[in-house]
């Protein structure tokens, strides 16, 4: 039986139902076929559905020049790891080599699951995304803080602050960050379990005041993740802070979402200006419309991490020296545009937002436009640089505009 390629292509589109597709105009659909010729059929082996997912893999964007590693992951490449109360999957170094910054995972605990008390040599950051979790930290002062955190909020815990997290609704998920990429290397994380069960049994016994028998119960190794029941106990009297604003949370009622003057979509900021302990990872969450495009800037200060949330979406990072790379974008992926490389994010879809955090190794986020540089830089300088009418430099808006409406 012959298939001709096209209703592979269709076959193909049905069992991604879901996923959405990108077509580029000009550009063949599932193939690395131009329109003016360029290219031809893959005669060897390929993954379609990646194919139909990255036309821009496939060569779609002929402004694309060099040789520009990956910089996209996405989180249903990496090991997922089980746990009778829920499990993880990571993106660290090793999968994008370019995010030197930050490493990703994301997490699910059933209700009343934990993920066991531990620290870690680096900062985590958090976003609840699903359910609800509850927070209990203690710093070096011996203040505890015990808070309850819906969708949208975000924890941060800095480099060796004491924690755990107990997932409260049936079923909750959140994107966990670390402000260093090989967050995964040996002696980063240390689990409690794990130092007592290396313990000496008499040294536990005078460091505890009790009997040294007390902790053969200990499990070795670690389970990172258990199942229980969510916490009634009240002891240390911080069940009045529940509710309350702990400074190693941001509720996301804390902060409205900033209109931006290009219309386009709503964008929050949450760094050390509104969140004073984020120290070391500042962040924006995005919402970009429909067709909506966050326009051409680039950032001083950092490299920037980031996580999609939902929507499609595509980004071309300019990497100077002549060199660029678009890459396509959905939910469940993440990329790391290197520092200070020039770039936008598109939303390729005519009827879904594009939703996505970025996060940045940095006490805040900063950010410089395309726009705004040559719209405050003398206009005949421009105009003779890009070799363009005057006429259009004048009228280039001074102001960000941030997310521009499609
Ligand atoms: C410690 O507990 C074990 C087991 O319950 C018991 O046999 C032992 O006598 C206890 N030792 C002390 C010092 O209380
Ligand atoms: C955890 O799961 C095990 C195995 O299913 C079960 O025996 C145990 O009772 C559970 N513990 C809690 C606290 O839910
Ligand atoms: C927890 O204990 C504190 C202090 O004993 C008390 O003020 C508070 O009402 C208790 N909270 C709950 C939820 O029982
Ligand atoms: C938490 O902080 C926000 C913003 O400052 C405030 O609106 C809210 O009332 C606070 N909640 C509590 C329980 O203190
Ligand atoms: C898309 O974003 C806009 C705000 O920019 C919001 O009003 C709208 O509800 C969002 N649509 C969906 C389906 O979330
Ligand atoms: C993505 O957005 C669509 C609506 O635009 C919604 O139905 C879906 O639940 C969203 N998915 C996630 C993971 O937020
Ligand atoms: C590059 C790309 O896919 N752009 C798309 C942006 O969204 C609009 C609406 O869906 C499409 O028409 C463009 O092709």
């Amino acid at each position: 039986m012959k298939f001709s390629k096209l209703s592979l292509v269709s076959l193909a589109v049905a069992s991604v139902s879901g996923k959405a597709l990108n077509k580029r105009s000009g550009f063949s659909q599932g193939e690395p076929i131009a329109d003016n010729g360029n290219g031809g059929p893959i005669l060897g082996g390929t993954n379609l559905q990646l194919d139909l997912q990255n036309p821009d893999n496939l060569g779609a964007e002929s402004t694309d020049a060099g040789t520009v590693p990956n910089l996209k992951w996405s989180f249903s490449q990496s090991k997922t790891r089980l746990f009778p109360g829920g499990w993880i999957r990571e993106q660290v170094v090793t999968d994008i080599p370019a995010s030197t910054d930050i490493a990703g995972a994301q997490q699910h605990l059933k209700k009343g699951a934990l993920r066991e008390l531990h620290w870690h040599r680096v900062a985590e950051w958090g976003y609840v995304y699903a359910g609800e979790v509850l927070v209990s930290a203690v710093d070096e002062n011996g203040d505890y803080q015990v808070d309850r955190l819906q969708v949208g909020d975000i924890w941060y815990f800095p480099k060796g602050s004491a924690h755990t997290i107990q997932g409260l609704a049936d079923e909750n998920e959140y994107l966990l960050a670390f402000d260093d990429g090989n967050f995964d290397a040996i002696g980063t994380t240390f689990m409690v379990d794990d130092w007592i069960t290396h313990t000496p049994a008499e040294v536990l016994a005078k460091n505890f005041g009790v009997n040294a028998s007390v902790f053969t119960t200990v499990p070795a190794p670690d389970p990172y993740i258990l199942n229980g029941t969510v916490t009634t106990a009240n002891d240390t009297g911080a069940a009045s802070g529940l509710f309350g604003n702990s400074s190693y949370v941001f509720h996301d009622s804390a902060a409205a979402n900033v209109p931006v003057p290009g219309g386009g979509g709503t964008l929050k900021i949450i760094d050390s200006r509104n969140f004073p302990i984020a120290t070391t990872i500042a962040a924006t969450v995005v919402n970009l419309e429909p067709n909506g495009l966050r326009e051409l800037h680039w950032h001083p200060n950092a490299a920037e991490w980031l996580y999609f949330i939902n929507g499609t979406g595509r980004a071309t990072v300019f990497l100077g020296s002549a060199t660029a790379r678009t890459f396509d974008f959905t939910s469940g992926d993440t990329a790391v545009f290197p520092d200070n490389t020039g770039h936008y994010i598109e939303n390729t879809s005519a009827t879904q937002n594009l939703t996505w955090i970025e996060l940045y190794k940095a006490d805040r986020v900063e950010d410089i436009s395309l726009t705004q540089w040559l719209a405050l830089t003398p206009s005949d300088i421009v105009a003779n640089t890009l070799k363009i009418p005057l006429s259009v430099v004048t009228q280039l808006k001074k102001q960000k505009q941030v997310l521009i409406k499609g």
